[in-house]
């Protein structure tokens, strides 16, 4: 019985840990789509078909719920795959509305109509493709008015922490919160829409200062995750937990290990 848990590479695992932490008895099957990461400068097509075969990959392996752990799958993919009809019995989630709930304070799947909310100025870091897509700002149209979201596109920190180089994705980090700052001096709150981004979190609140509260989206998307399953038992599905990977796996296992600090061992998908 296990969760599909879906990532372009490495970031989902930040998901992962927390889902983990907070549902220790779900198994969950992890896919990274190792050999076509970085996603975040891809096509909005591109991603689409990328992320629709790793989805069935993971349906096909008896997960009848899949999470899709990257913010750029989430925006190019999801709303195009869950109104394209869904095979019988299979379901796919995304990481966006969790933090947008959370945001607009609204309980899980509150759909009344959109209204005023406390924070009124946001900062959105994610990938170029994620921002290029304006997905965030479409979800939290649906829920909340009156809300200024100025997003800033962080070029070159996934890769960085890809190649584990957290001293130069730190040092990105600082250099895209200062430009976020030119166009938005005072934001109230900063979401961290990308997976990766976790990893350089304590860099993002550094820069920010303390009165910007960041959201930690793997938090949320676990409880989420945790209260959609009380709602849906039926949704744990067949297959076995583990790790797989479209890219080599000796190389991303050892990756994998450093970025999570634990061993951790990837099969060929
Ligand atoms: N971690 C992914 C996200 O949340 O958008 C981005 C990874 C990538 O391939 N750029």
């Amino acid at each position: 019985m296990a969760v599909g848990i879906f990532d372009s590479g490495l970031g989902g695992l930040t998901i992962l840990d927390r889902v983990q932490a907070r549902l220790p008895d779900v198994e969950f099957l992890y896919l990274g789509d190792n050999l076509n990461a970085p996603y975040g400068v891809r096509s909005a097509d591109d991603l689409f078909d990328l992320t629709a075969k790793s989805v069935t990959t993971l349906w096909d392996r008896g997960c009848d719920l899949v999470i899709l752990a990257c913010n750029t799958a989430s925006a190019a993919a999801l709303r195009r795959l869950q109104e394209g009809g869904l095979p019988p019995g299979k379901r796919v989630l995304g990481v966006f509305v969790p933090l947008i709930e959370a945001l607009t304070e609204r309980q899980w799947g509150d759909n009344s109509p959109p209204r005023e909310v406390a924070v009124k100025h946001v900062a959105l870091f994610a990938t170029p493709a994620t921002v290029a897509s304006r997905a965030f700002q479409r979800e939290l149209a649906f829920r909340a008015i009156g809300v200024d979201v100025e997003a800033q596109a962080c070029g070159g920190v996934v890769d960085a922490i890809e190649e584990g180089d957290l001293l130069l994705a730190e040092a990105l980090v600082r250099s895209h919160v200062d430009a976020l700052k030119r166009k938005m001096p005072n934001p109230e709150a900063a979401i961290l829409g990308c997976t990766h981004y976790p990893l350089v979190a304590q860099a993002f609140q550094d820069a920010l200062g303390p009165n910007v509260r960041v959201f930690s989206q793997a938090d949320l998307v676990a409880a989420s995750l945790a209260d959609y399953l009380t709602r849906h038992p039926n949704m744990l599905g067949t297959g076995a937990g583990g790790y797989l990977t479209t890219g080599n796996p000796r190389r991303v296992s050892d990756r994998a290990t450093q970025f999570l600090r634990r061993g951790i061992q990837f099969e060929a998908a």
